[in-house]
């Protein structure tokens, strides 16, 4: 899709792995301040899918949608949108406690990406953000129990990325006592988030206690470093442990997913190394843009898998 006259168009036709997909304003901005196209996020999205795709395998997926870029306003899409093609595989879910937006039989159809054309027709939504549960979905389309825990390392200013990475070192230590290894990845946003595969599938309210016990110790051992209590007034300077997230109901941004933030910034999986070395030097790691991760990628293969 990257010749001149079909980038002007407002909507071109494109093949992709056999289904016919309308794609529409392929010129349009969506993150001004770099100039970034909806195109070239297409287009960042099928370079990466080879990677990514295997971590959205089997996870229901909720989007938060920028129809007019990442300067206007923003949507979660949690249910299936209409006009969704017969062809997506989607899972459905009981909404239950704090689950919300539900639909009015108490329950919510979310979609799964599995293929290119999926992950195509989506971000052709201007689904910029892709987020996924920690539970999964069986063969019989029933959700299944957590395979990963992830913890969601917040940044409370003044501490950023620095911080976060001498937090990351603790954490994976803790987390190793557990017999869980833990892998980094930038939140393209201020943070970090770790993941550990679990030997065996949890119940999400499980892996969510293993998670929070995991921080109220650490919170415990180095109070003026890190806090595990969600009120932001007690973050200052800290880094927050949210443990909350391996909840059923709730969702992490997918390894090389986009953000909507003012640039094109991507949460991208990490070596150990680069973890250090930002834990060492404050100057040493920032979060990166697509077109690094692109690069990364081809460097290193997926440092997550
Ligand atoms: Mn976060």
């Amino acid at each position: 899709m990257s010749p001149r006259e079909q980038v002007d168009k407002q909507e071109v036709y494109v093949d992709v792995e056999g289904r016919t997909l309308k794609i529409s304003n392929l010129g349009k901005v969506l993150y001004p301040r770099t100039g970034t196209t909806k195109g070239e996020v297409l287009n960042y999205y099928a370079q990466i899918a080879p990677v990514l795709l295997p971590h959205l395998k089997d996870r229901a997926v909720t989007r938060i949608r920028w129809p007019h870029g990442v300067e206007d306003m923003s949507f979660f899409e949690k249910n299936i949108p209409g006009g969704t093609p017969s062809w997506v595989h989607t899972v459905t879910v009981p909404t239950t406690g704090s689950r919300t937006a539900s639909k009015e039989d108490g329950t919510l159809t979310f979609p799964i990406v599995d293929d290119l054309a999926t992950l195509t027709w989506m971000v052709n939504l201007a689904a910029l953000e892709l987020h996924v549960h920690q539970w999964t979905v069986g063969r019989n389309g029933r959700p299944r129990g957590a395979d990963r825990l992830v913890i969601d390392l917040d940044p409370g200013e003044p501490a950023g990325l620095h911080e976060c990475c001498q937090v990351a070192l603790l954490v994976s230590d803790a987390l190793e006592e557990h017999d869980l290894t833990a892998k980094p990845v930038t939140s393209g946003s201020k943070g970090l988030h770790l993941y550990a595969d679990l030997p065996k599938r949890l119940p999400s309210d499980e892996s969510t206690a293993l998670a929070k016990s995991v921080a109220e110790a650490l919170e415990k051992a180095r109070p003026k470093l890190v806090t595990a209590t969600m009120t932001k007034a007690r973050r200052s300077g800290k880094v927050f442990l949210d443990w909350s997230q391996n909840s059923g109901s709730k969702t992490t941004i997918s390894p090389y997913s986009l953000r909507g933030k003012d640039k094109p910034y991507v949460a991208t999986p990490l070596g150990w190394d680069e973890v250090e070395e930002g834990a060492d030097d404050p100057d040493a790691l920032e979060q990166f843009r697509f077109d690094e991760v692109l690069a990364r990628v081809e460097e290193y293969g997926d440092l997550f898998s």
